[in-house]
């Protein structure tokens, strides 16, 4: 009786929202990120956003402090491997580039939570793209032709089949393949 419950659930416990980790995305809460930053090469806003839509996602939206949080922790890694005294830049998916002042994140989220740096946005000549300087994790509106590293940001893969998935989001890690509803944990 116990062995078939616990086979039960076994087969039946969602490991989460899935995220390329081999390919260098790391998971938070439901989403994946992934820094691109190579010293030999480095993008405009417009070629870093392409390259993040074509693996699914976006560039970066951080809608709260504790999604900041996370980004500076992937930012110091980084950091600690690259080491740049002045900090470096990693473009973001925020823009004020239809309306300036109107910041928006092109991934849709809405645009609350912001970590502005001192004196910025200050729309320097015309910044109308947004960076983290990820040594102090703070924003600075940006050149959008300047060349930088990224950040994207897609939604982690749900790994389960049929109707399932849908409790699951809602639920946590245990579902019914029959009826949808959470089994104990
Ligand atoms: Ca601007
Ligand atoms: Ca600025």
């Amino acid at each position: 009786q116990q062995l078939s419950q616990l086979i039960f659930a076994l087969s039946t416990t969602n490991p989460g929202p899935q995220c390329d980790l081999s390919n260098g995305w790391d998971r938070y809460s439901s989403n994946c990120y992934k820094v691109k930053s190579e010293t030999a090469k480095s993008w405009t806003w417009a070629e870093a956003r392409a390259d993040c839509v074509n693996q699914g996602g976006d560039l970066v939206s951080i809608t709260d402090p504790y999604e900041q949080a996370f980004i500076q922790v992937l930012g110091s890694i980084l950091n600690s491997i690259a080491f740049c005294p002045t900090g470096i830049s990693l473009w973001m998916g925020g823009h004020d580039s239809i309306t300036e002042g109107g910041w928006e994140w092109t991934d849709g989220s809405p645009f609350r939570y912001v970590r502005w740096s001192a004196g910025n946005p200050d729309n320097y000549f015309g910044e109308d793209c947004l960076s983290i300087i990820i040594n102090n994790g703070y924003w600075n509106d940006d050149n959008c032709e300047n060349r930088r590293g990224y950040i994207c940001k897609r939604r982690g893969k749900m790994r389960c089949s049929n109707s399932c998935c849908t409790s699951l989001q809602s639920l946590g890690f245990f579902c019914r393949k029959d009826t949808g509803t959470p089994t104990p944990s």
